[in-house]
This record gives C-alpha cells, structure tokens and sequence, in this order.
C-alpha cells in the first residue's frame, strides 16, 4: 500500500471507531440552535457537518490542520523560492501530519505515475465550441472521466462499507492527478489555437501545470504554487465544498461530486468573483481613461458599481470578518516578486478605498477583501490575462481540500446528508399573534 493511504488508514479507522461512540453515548450533546434568521438567511453559521481538513476563524482565516497559511509557508516542504509545495498541503490535510520533502517527492511521483487522462476527454472537450465558459469545459472534461471511477466500479461489485474509503482515496488521487492536462487542455485550446504542450514529469504539480499552461518562468511556477495552496480547503460550508460534500453522501463518487462542487463554484458570488473582480477593475480603468486611478477616482467608481445595484466583487465574506489572509498572502507575494505594476498598485489602492465604503453602507457584514480581490491581477502580471479561465485555477486547487475530505467523510461512515426544510406556512406559525 503506498505510505500515504496506509499513513491515512492508521489515522482514520481508529478515529471512526471514536467518533461512533460519541455519537451513541453523548449523542444528545447540543451543538447549536438554529434561528429564524439564519433558516431565511442561507445557514450562515450553523454547525451541520463534519469537516476535518480544514476550519475558518471569522477574524483569523483559514487554519488547515491548526495551521495559519504564515505557517504553512513555513512548514511545508516548497519550491526553489519557498512557496509551499500543494502536494504538501493534501498529505498534511489527509493524515494530520506535516509531510517531510521526501513524501512530498513521492506524491508528486504518484501523480505523475496516474496523470494518464483517457482520450475520450479531449474528444468531448473538442466538441465543444472553444468559446464555451471555460468552467463549463472543465465540469464537462471531468464528467468525461466518470466511466473510469474504481469507486463506481467496485460498488457495482459490490464493494462493502468499509472499503468505501478506500475506492474513493484511488478515484480522488487519479482525478487530481489529472486535472492539470484537463485544465492546460481547455486553456490551450480556448486561447492558444489548440497548440497543446506535452507534461513534463521532472516538474513538481504546479510548475508542471503552469508548463503546460505555457510558462516556464519561474516566479509564475512559484506563484502557482502559492495559489494552489492557498485555494485548497476553506472548511465545509462553502458552496463548493458543500456541494460535493452533499453529493458524495449519496456514494455518487468522486467524479460526480467533484464536478458537481465545481458547478457551485462557477457562480459569480463564490470562485467566479475572481474573473469578475479583474474585469471590473479594467471597466474602472476603460472608463476612467487612465491606468493609474487616485483613490478619490476609484471611490466615485466603486460608488457608481453600487448605484447599479451591483456588489463590488471580490469584497465581503459570509464568515469572514477581517481581511482575508489569502489576499494578504498574495500581496506579500507581489511585494516580494512583482516591482511596478500599475494594476497591482490599483488592487492596493482599491483595498484602501472600498472598505469604508462598504462600511458606511450599514448592512454589509464584512467590509474587507476576500482571496478573489487579488488573484487577477498577478496572472494578468504574469501574462495571463484571459479571466474567463481565472475560476478553473481556483478549481484545480480546490480539488485538494474537497477531495481529501471526501475520503474522510466516507472513512468516518459519514450517512447521507438530508437536513429538514420548512415552509413559509410553518415560519408564520412560529410567529407570535
Ligand atoms: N458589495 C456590495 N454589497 C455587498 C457586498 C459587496 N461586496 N457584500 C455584501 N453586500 C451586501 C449583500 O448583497 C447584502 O445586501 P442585501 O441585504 O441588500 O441583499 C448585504 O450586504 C448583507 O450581506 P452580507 O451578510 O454581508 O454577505 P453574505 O454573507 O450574504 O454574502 C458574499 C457574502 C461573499 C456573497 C458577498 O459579500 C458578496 O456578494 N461579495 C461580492 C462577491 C464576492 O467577492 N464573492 C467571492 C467570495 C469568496 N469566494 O471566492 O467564494
Ligand atoms: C471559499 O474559499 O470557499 C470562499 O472564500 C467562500 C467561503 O468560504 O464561503
């Protein structure tokens, strides 16, 4: 057994057996009350699941296994300029342990080893107009992959509960494995006339993807390593780890329900708010006929956007409540790797301008900018410039964290997740007269 799965397995059975006992000896232990306002209000903040990769502090951020992405940069085994190597990032949220560089080569060495993607997926995706959404491309070329999940297969062999974790731990490593030849394919044949570029497995994940994409310089494979890391998890309750968390409950496997996770993804409040907030920047810019907008320009914009009725993308938070410390992450990499750029500049300047708008609004809960309000502007440094394809990025990396908990959820026995509605009938008769 590789030592990954089998350093999984002696984390996750034992665990099981725990968890079973508290659910029937302790299992009245309140864990919430649920009010009226969070039924009408989208479940913000109701505890409902279980979620072992990663948990979000509303003023701290993300903590993957305990651990701050400061130090997550400090810990995990990284790329020559010391951005956190992603594949470090999975093994620490499957096994609770920190990987040493030595598992870190072997993972990448795995994936390589099932980077084979079938041809079927190119066939399909060649199908499809090139200018279909690049999301919608992906969900496809995932979906194209289905017939191949070892999950589907073995239940239909009739595969016992047991070794559930086990298909799906085969079918998470082989989809994530390939999802870098999809994503390069759908960006190459989208922008770049469908001149594709071969995998180079000396390549660790992300310089190997962002070979693929067609860059080999090195900051940009450093900041892809940085991005892949810092999208992977965002505990539970987001859209898309729900979603995929919801659909795997029903054993439909890791394909379905990864791509199904990718479709929530895709909409604008959640991971396409990165494609939105770069092309609102450059309609700022269009519109104001200059690339280096003062503060006081910028705040008549982002006044006029709210006027539309529109929000300001890639600013609030359904649980955060302070800067977002993956858009700090991303800032810090600029000032370290990016000098002039007036697109970067403006990103910083919006950060200084927005929030007391927002502030002085009197409804929005958080002021302040999530990972999306930086994300496109480094790839546009980078000569990415294509946003339609921004939110792919975002969903490659979020594989990582959906996917590791999904072999947890069905380590753990995790049932079918099936919370009540009510109707707006039962809400009035909770009212008093
Ligand atoms: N600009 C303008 N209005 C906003 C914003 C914003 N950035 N954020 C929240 N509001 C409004 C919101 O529309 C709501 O208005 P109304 O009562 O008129 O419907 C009000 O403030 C209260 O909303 P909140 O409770 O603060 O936010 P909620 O938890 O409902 O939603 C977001 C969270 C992220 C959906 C919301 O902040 C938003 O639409 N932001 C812009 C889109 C974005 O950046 N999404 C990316 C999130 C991160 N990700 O990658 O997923
Ligand atoms: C995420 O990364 O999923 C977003 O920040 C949205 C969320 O956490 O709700």
């Amino acid at each position: 057994m590789e030592a990954l799965k089998q350093k999984f397995a002696n984390k996750a059975l034992p665990l099981y057996q725990e968890l079973r006992a508290a659910s029937k000896e302790h299992g009245d232990i309140k864990v919430d009350e649920v009010k009226l306002s969070q039924v009408l209000g989208g479940a913000r903040g109701i505890k409902m699941m279980l979620w072992e990769t990663s948990q979000l502090d509303a003023n701290k951020g993300i903590r993957f296994r305990g651990y701050s992405i400061p130090e997550i940069k400090e810990l995990l085994p990284s790329g020559p300029q010391g951005e956190p190597l992603p594949e470090g990032l999975f093994w620490l949220m499957l096994t609770d342990e920190i990987p040493s560089a030595d598992e870190v080569k072997q993972l990448t060495a795995e994936w390589h080893r099932r980077a084979d993607v079938p041809q079927q997926v190119f066939t399909t995706l060649d199908s499809m107009p090139a200018d279909t959404h690049p999301m919608t491309q992906f969900t496809i070329g995932v979906m194209a992959m289905q017939s191949d999940s070892v999950f589907s297969r073995r239940y239909a062999e009739g595969l016992p509960k047991s070794e559930y974790w086990d298909a799906v731990y085969e079918d998470s490593m082989n989809l994530i494995a390939r999802l870098p030849r999809v994503a390069a394919y759908i960006y190459r044949r989208a922008f770049k006339d469908g001149q594709h570029i071969e995998p180079d497995t000396s390549l660790d994940y992300s310089a190997n993807y962002a070979h693929m994409l067609g860059s080999d310089d090195k900051d940009f494979r450093s900041l892809m390593r940085l991005y892949l890391t810092i999208h992977a998890d965002h505990e539970g309750g987001n859209a898309s780890a729900h979603t995929v968390n919801l659909v795997s409950s029903t054993l439909s496997d890791p394909y379905l329900a990864f791509s199904a996770g990718m479709n929530a993804l895709a909409g604008p409040l959640h991971g396409l708010a990165n494609q939105e907030v770069i092309k609102w920047i450059f309609e700022m810019i269009d519109s104001l006929g200059t690339k280096t907008p003062t503060k006081e320009q910028i705040a008549d914009y982002v006044q006029q956007t709210l006027d539309e009725g529109k929000v300001i993308p890639g600013y609030g938070h359904a649980v955060l409540r302070e800067p977002d410390p993956r858009f700090t992450a991303q800032r810090r990499f600029a000032e370290q790797y990016i000098t002039d750029s007036d697109l970067i500049t403006t990103v910083w300047k919006i950060f200084d301008v927005v929030p007391p708008i927002l502030q002085s609004l009197g409804k929005v809960k958080n002021p302040w900018p999530n990972v999306d309000a930086h994300s496109g502007a480094l790839l546009v440094h980078y000569g990415f410039s294509e946003f339609s394809y921004y939110t792919v990025l975002f969903g490659v990396s979020r594989a990582f964290g959906v996917l590791a908990a999904g072999i947890w959820s069905r380590a753990l026995g995790m049932p079918l997740e099936r919370p009540k509605s009510v109707t707006s009938d039962w809400v009035r008769q909770q009212l008093p007269n």
